[in-house]
Formats: C-alpha cells, sequence, structure tokens
C-alpha cells in the first residue's frame, strides 16, 4: 500500500491528502499550494507519482476500480485548480496539433494537462478526446493540414491502434508533413521507435518542448 509518511514540506501534504483519498481536500490544497508560489509543475508532477504508486497497488490487487475512478477524480479536481496557472501566456499561431487518446483507451487526464500546456504555448489543438479509431485521427490531421499528432497512451491494449495510425498516414501520405509524438504512463522510447513514431515522453512539458524544437526542424527542412 502507498507509504504515508508525517513529514510536512509543502508538497508533501498534498501527497498525503492525495493517497489518503481526501477527495474533498486535494483541490484546495493545490490552491493553497498555487498561492504560496509552489509551481504548477511540481504540483503535477506530485499527484502523478501518487497516481502511479495507488496504479501500483491496484496492479498489485491492493487496490481495486473505485480506487483508480477516486484517483482519477482528485487529479481532475487539482487540474482545476492549477488551470489557471497553466494558462498563463497563452498566444496563438504556434501551429496545429491533432490529439487524442487511441481506440481502447478511455484515459485522459494526462492527455488533458498536454492540451492545456499546448494552447497556453499558442498552439491550436484539435482534441479528439478518447477511445478514437485510428482512421479519425489520421482524417483529422488530412483536413486541419496539422504538423503534429499526439497521442496519449495508458494501456498496452492502445498500442496496435497507434500502429495503425501510422500505418495509415504512410497509405494516404501523409507520414512526411505531420510529426508524430506519443506520450502517456505506458509510453516508452523503444515501443515510440518501434511503432515509428518520432518523440515519446511522459512528461508534458517535455512533450511542449520536443513539440517546439520538431516544429523548428521540420522549418529548416521545409
Ligand atoms: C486514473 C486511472 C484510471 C481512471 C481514468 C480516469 C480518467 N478520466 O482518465 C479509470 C478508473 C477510468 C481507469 C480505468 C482503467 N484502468 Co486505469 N489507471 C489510472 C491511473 C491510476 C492513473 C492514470 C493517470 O491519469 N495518470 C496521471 C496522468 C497525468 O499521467 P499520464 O497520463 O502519464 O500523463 C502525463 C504524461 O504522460 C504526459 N502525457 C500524457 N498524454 C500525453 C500525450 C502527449 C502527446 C504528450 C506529449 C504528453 C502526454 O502528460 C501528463 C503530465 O505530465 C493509472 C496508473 C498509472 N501508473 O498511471 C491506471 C492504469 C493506467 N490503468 C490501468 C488499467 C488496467 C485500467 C482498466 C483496464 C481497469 C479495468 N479493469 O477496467 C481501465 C481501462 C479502461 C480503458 N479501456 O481504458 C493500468 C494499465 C496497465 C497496462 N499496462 O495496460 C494502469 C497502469 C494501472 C496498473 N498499474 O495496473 N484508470
Amino acid at each position: 500500500m502507498p507509504q504515508v509518511s508525517g513529514a510536512q514540506e509543502p508538497l508533501e501534504k498534498l501527497r498525503q491528502l492525495f493517497l489518503g483519498f481526501q477527495i474533498d481536500a486535494v483541490g484546495p490544497e493545490a490552491a493553497s499550494l498555487i498561492e504560496r508560489g509552489v509551481a504548477a509543475r511540481e504540483i503535477l508532477e506530485t499527484c502523478r507519482g501518487c497516481m502511479a504508486e495507488i496504479g501500483k497497488a491496484f496492479e498489485e490487487g491492493i487496490y481495486y476500480l473505485p480506487e483508480l475512478v477516486v484517483a482519477g477524480e482528485m487529479f481532475k479536481r487539482v487540474s482545476e485548480q492549477i488551470r489557471p496557472a497553466l494558462a498563463a501566456g497563452a498566444g496563438g499561431g504556434a501551429g496545429r496539433i491533432v490529439l487524442g487518446t487511441p481506440k481502447g483507451d478511455i484515459h485522459h487526464l494526462g492527455k488533458d494537462i498536454f492540451r492545456m500546456l499546448a494552447e497556453a504555448a499558442g498552439f491550436e489543438v484539435f482534441d479528439l478526446g478518447v477511445d478514437v479509431a485510428p482512421h479519425v485521427f489520421v482524417d483529422k490531421v488530412a483536413e486541419t493540414g496539422a504538423q503534429i499528432l499526439g497521442m496519449s497512451a495508458l494501456i498496452t491494449a492502445a498500442f496496435d491502434p497507434m500502429k495503425e495510425v501510422l500505418r495509415l498516414l504512410e497509405e494516404r501520405g501523409l507520414r512526411s508533413r505531420v510529426r508524430v509524438i506519443l506520450g502517456g504512463g505506458v509510453t516508452t522510447k523503444d515501443m515510440a521507435r518501434k511503432l515509428g513514431a518520432d518523440a515519446q515522453t511522459v512528461d508534458a512539458y517535455e512533450g511542449l518542448r520536443i513539440v517546439q524544437s520538431l516544429l523548428l526542424r521540420a522549418e529548416v527542412v521545409a
């Protein structure tokens, strides 16, 4: 079971509330941390770490689906509090991103975080939601002329649909004009390479940096 300690540094209290499933307390605590100047990124990382611990306990049969559901709700409440801090600096015209969670997977919290950050950095994001069929991703890339396609995967069942997206992009002659980035807890650099994606990350901030640099490189090549 996740360990809850007695330490009290700023983020430790949030961690304890999260791991203690204090659903009504996590939002206010996140708001208070923001007010005290703690970076949104640190708050996010703390909660993501808690989610991973809860996920591990689920895997080990210590927790069940209801705990995952509550964890998802707690993360949503924290996100709502830090949204204004993430959205600071919104601009426009940075580029277009098609984003979604592939077929078979309904997790969306991490995808939503990446979307918030990308929009804040001036990207136009076409968020297709969850359980998205391969051809829907590809149609949207064709329709919008997006330079980036982002897919978020939290379960291994999403691998085959992602592979199919890459195959369809090739088949329809779109692969050379769109950069593909994978994110989400279950993705790895190795699997991204095997699928033929351009990049992978489990950190939304790093994802944003990668997307910006992929676009710069695309401009140089064009
Ligand atoms: C919350 C949760 C749920 C919630 C989801 C709530 C929601 N609205 O999204 C609910 C209860 C619905 C759920 C359901 C299930 N879940 Co679940 N879930 C989790 C849990 C605990 C947290 C996931 C999460 O939101 N993490 C927090 C976010 C912020 O992290 P993240 O997604 O990695 O995102 C970050 C980065 O990766 C990045 N990012 C994310 N996407 C993208 C995209 C791009 C383009 C970029 C650049 C960056 C980026 O940005 C984020 C911030 O840095 C994980 C455990 C874990 N270790 O993650 C299990 C976990 C993912 N679930 C799991 C399972 C098995 C299931 C179920 C099958 C359970 C069941 N028996 O029904 C179902 C799946 C149903 C389906 N078809 O999808 C397994 C998957 C195992 C596997 N390898 O396949 C996990 C790993 C738990 C485990 N250890 O067993 N789950």
